[in-house]
Parts: structure tokens; C-alpha cells; sequence
């Protein structure tokens, strides 16, 4: 933990649309964290390893059809399954980078028009992250870099609407990085911002998603 004797780690979150360079942000923080001798995990959801996360990347690879609402719960239980290692993993001074949370969740369930309230729900009980990082970038531009792998949800005028929902769930503890600068200039803003966060941290306990 950054040579901080006993602390425990943080919980730290990456938000944003798909193909914001979230998954390349981790992956850079983690291995800078590593590097600083911090004790670090790259996690993400969904976590498509459990038996929940199969049937979610299978819904998402349109193997699979699944009602709207069900398939919402089976998100958030894909992050119920995972809140008891979570929790120990963080008590015990590790700390994780999140690809991905209860924001993710809420935002792409009400772009289908769920109710706001109704999608939050489940969620209240999980871990509240330390840090919520959202990367900003226009849905256009996002769109440009190529890649949508075309997967459910991968289609710029849904992302419209995610960004949306993604504005009105931030708040005063959210960082919001602008994901439209260079690559080496955004990885230097959450190298700051997470290593902040670690120290500011371990004073600091865990609490749960209030909503
Ligand atoms: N997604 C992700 C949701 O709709 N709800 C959730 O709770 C989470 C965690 O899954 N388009 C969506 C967002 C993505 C898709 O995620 C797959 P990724 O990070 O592309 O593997
Ligand atoms: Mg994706």
C-alpha cells in the first residue's frame, strides 16, 4: 500500500463510454501503481468469469435475449457476487482499479428508459469507491477511434443517451478527466489523482453505496 504501513487499499473507479480508453487507463495505472510498490488489482465489470458474468456476455454478444429489467439485476448481481472479496482485498491493504461500476449500471439501464430510482435499487449495499474517475469523451469522438466491437449497446446514438444518465449520477466526488487529450497526458492526470487518493484513504473507512 504505497509503503503506508496497515492502511487499508482504495477503491478506485474508472467510468465512461465505451471506447473512452478505459480499459488502456487501467491497465497504465495499474502497472505504474506496481511499479510504486503498491499492492494493486485490475478488476472490471462486468466480471465475465463467473457463471452470472457468462450469461451477461452472452446477452451483450446477442446469444442471448433477456428482458430488460432481468438483465439489469444480473449486472448487479454480477457485483454482488464479487462484494466479499472486494471488501477483503481492500481491508487487507490492496488496492483496486475498477473498469467499471455501479455508474455503468445506472447509466446504461435508464438510456433503455428505466426508471432512474428503480435502477439505483440494487445497487445500495455495494462498496461506495473511494474515487470515481469519469473519462470524458464526445460520443462522436468515441466513435471515430473505431473498435465498437458490435456488441449490444456499441451504437452512438445509444452512447448519447448513457452520457446523459452519466451526467446527472456525477457529483462532488467524481474527477472528471477530459478523455480527448493525448493518451500520455490523461494517464499523468489519474497517476495524480489515484495516488492522492490512496493516501488520503486510509484513514478513511469503507462504506457502502447510499443512493
Ligand atoms: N454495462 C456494464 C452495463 O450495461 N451495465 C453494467 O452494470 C456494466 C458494468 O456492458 N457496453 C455495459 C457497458 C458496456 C458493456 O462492458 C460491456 P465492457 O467494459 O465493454 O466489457
Ligand atoms: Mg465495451
Amino acid at each position: 500500500n504505497g509503503g503506508g504501513k496497515g492502511g487499508r487499499g482504495a477503491l478506485i473507479v474508472l467510468e465512461g463510454l465505451d471506447r473512452s480508453g478505459k480499459s488502456s487507463q487501467c491497465a497504465r495505472l495499474l502497472s505504474f501503481l506496481e511499479g510504486k510498490g503498491c499492492a494493486t488489482e485490475g478488476w472490471r465489470f462486468p466480471d465475465r468469469d463467473t457463471s452470472v458474468g457468462k450469461m451477461i456476455s452472452a446477452y451483450l454478444a446477442n446469444e442471448s435475449q433477456l428482458d430488460d429489467r432481468t438483465i439489469h439485476l444480473l449486472f448487479s448481481a454480477n457485483r454482488w457476487e464479487k462484494r466479499s472479496l472486494m471488501e477483503s482485498k481492500l481491508l487487507g491493504g490492496t488496492t483496486l482499479v475498477v473498469d467499471r461500476y455501479s455508474y455503468s449500471g445506472v447509466a446504461f439501464s435508464a438510456a433503455k428508459g428505466l426508471d432512474i430510482g428503480w435502477c439505483k435499487a440494487p445497487e445500495v449495499g455495494l462498496l461506495a469507491p473511494d474515487l470515481v474517475i469519469y473519462l470524458d469523451v464526445q460520443p462522436e469522438k468515441a466513435a471515430e477511434r473505431g473498435g465498437y466491437g458490435g456488441e449490444r449497446y456499441e451504437r452512438v446514438e445509444f452512447q448519447k443517451r448513457v452520457a446523459e444518465h452519466y451526467h446527472s449520477l456525477r457529483d462532488l466526488t467524481w474527477k472528471v478527466v477530459d478523455g480527448s487529450l493525448p493518451m500520455e497526458t490523461v494517464e499523468e492526470q489519474l497517476r495524480e489523482l489515484a495516488m492522492n487518493c490512496i493516501s488520503e484513504c486510509q484513514d478513511k473507512h469503507l462504506t457502502n453505496l447510499t443512493w
